[in-house]
């Protein structure tokens, strides 16, 4: 094929010098990149500029699970292009993005009422936090200002995201911008107590009650929001421990404390539910989603709110601003597009029922490596599971890059960080697509010595 001979061609000439690659080893890869350049994709799988087919384990970065090349958003996306392209955010709106919002809090959890929009889950949650705070202050409670995180939470990148965070790499070179006031529950992960449990584990409920003990010193009137992630992604597929978010949200609803679930990755049905609020039966006061709204598509994030915060902004003069927050891609058009095709999709094509359906299937398959040459840990909900490999010694991080780059050989796309794999398949995949991503993982783990 002519095309593919073009790209080939191309790839032998890419120069690697001026993309400064995100959270990315460079320097290593760029000194043989071309297994780690994508030409296309299609479906559940990327092709590499080397043309070698991979299939796409993780869903892009948990965000493309309705497949790549989706003839139903690209073609939404293009209309856009041509209808509309771009429509002022602030004092301006469009059909599609006041249609979107509905859209999106009908999917919601009950009881939630607005959505704002941002273009990254980082922003979302940067506007989440900023939404509390204003909101306790509007409420006559402006000393509640303190920030409630998690050890091992991923909130993005943004300086309130890596200050409620708890990845220690991701805060500690830019300590002087952390923001003050900000506590962090412990993480609920205990290799002694939950090791291999499927799904949640039964142990780590009472570690919600440690909300308490981070209240207590500061005294209630002065804590604004608590922030967790329902299942922590990025931290390595933590799964909350049966009955740990409700007794969270006991504890905030004492308090009158805001809890807010990052959705970012459990949103739009990783969890086989719209999101892990249902899945989990625990209404938070807000939800920050990205990632699958668009398929990945286009970037898009936001915030659901309940009615409560909304309206307590709608007061002062009508003709005020009552918000002095937004961006100037706050719902885009084309991502609003991109995203009422892809629920479009999501809905005809059954998309939260088949990650239901699929869930026992990777569950199955991802145990099965139980036993398998330092495999320290396994863990799944929804469609996501993580596989925790011993490090090899002094050499922290190595064993999962072999494991990775032997899986790039064997045609599937992982995501490893430090020494875990973690996997969040395609909603589209077959049953066979799993099983076989797994035997391939099994294959790169025994290699990984
Ligand atoms: N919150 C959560 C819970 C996330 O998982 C963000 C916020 C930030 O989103 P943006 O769009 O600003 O990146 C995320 C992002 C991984 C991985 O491999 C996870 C994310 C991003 C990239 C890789 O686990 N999560």
């Amino acid at each position: 094929m002519k095309n593919e001979s073009t790209v080939l061609q191309r790839a032998s000439t890419i120069k690697t010098e001026a993309y400064w690659m995100p959270f990315t080893h460079n320097r290593y890869l760029k000194k043989n990149p071309k297994s780690r350049i994508l030409a296309r994709a299609e479906g559940a799988y990327y092709t590499t500029v080397e043309g070698r087919r991979l299939f796409d384990c993780l869903s892009g970065l948990w965000c493309c699970p309705l497949g790549h090349g989706h003839p139903k958003i690209a073609e939404a996306v293009a209309r856009q292009v041509r209808e509309l392209d771009y429509s002022p955010a602030f004092q301006m709106g469009h059909p599609k993005i006041f249609s979107l919002a509905e859209r999106i809090v009908e999917l919601a959890p009950a009881g939630m009422g607005q959505v704002f929009f941002a273009n990254s889950g980082s922003e979302a949650v940067d506007t989440a936090l900023k939404i509390a705070v204003a909101y306790h202050r509007i409420k006559g409670e402006a000393a509640r200002t303190r920030l409630i995180g998690r050890e091992r939470g991923y909130h993005g990148v943004g300086l309130g995201g890596i200050s409620v965070g708890g990845i220690a790499p991701n805060r500690k070179m830019f300590a002087p911008l952390l923001l003050q006031g900000v506590d962090h529950l412990p993480h609920t992960y205990n290799a002694a107590e939950m090791a291999f449990s499927r799904g949640q584990p039964k142990w780590g409920a009472h570690l919600a009650g440690e909300l308490e003990r981070l209240v207590a010193p500061h005294d209630a009137s002065t804590i604004a929001a608590v922030i967790v992630e329902p299942m922590q992604g990025s931290g390595g597929v933590i799964v909350p421990p049966a009955g740990y978010l409700e007794r969270l949200r006991a504890i905030c609803d004492k308090y009158g404390i805001l809890l807010i679930f990052d959705e970012v990755i459990t949103g739009f049905g990783r969890l086989g539910e719209p999101f892990g609020a249902q899945r989990f039966g625990v209404t938070p006061d807000m939800i920050t989603f990205a990632k699958i709204v668009t398929n990945g598509v286009i970037p898009m994030g936001g915030v659901i709110v309940k009615p409560a915060i909304h309206d307590a902004f709608m007061t002062g003069p009508e003709t005020s601003v009552e918000l002095f927050h937004g961006y100037t891609y706050s719902g885009h058009p084309v991502a609003a597009a991109a995203a009422h095709a892809a629920l479009d999709a999501i809905r005809e094509e059954g998309a939260f029922k088949r990650a239901r359906d699929l869930e026992p299937v990777l569950e199955q398959a991802a145990h099965s490596l139980k036993g398998e040459p330092g495999v320290s840990d396994i863990r799944n909900i929804g469609l996501a599971a993580a596989v925790e490999l011993e490090p090899i010694p002094a050499k922290p991080g190595l064993r999962a890059l072999k494991v990775f780059e032997r899986g790039l050989e064997e045609g599937m796309l992982f995501r490893f960080t430090g020494d875990t794999i973690a996997m969040a398949p395609p909603f589209i995949s077959t049953r066979a697509e799993i099983e076989t991503m797994i035997e391939k993982l099994r294959v790169a783990i025994r290699a990984a010595r």
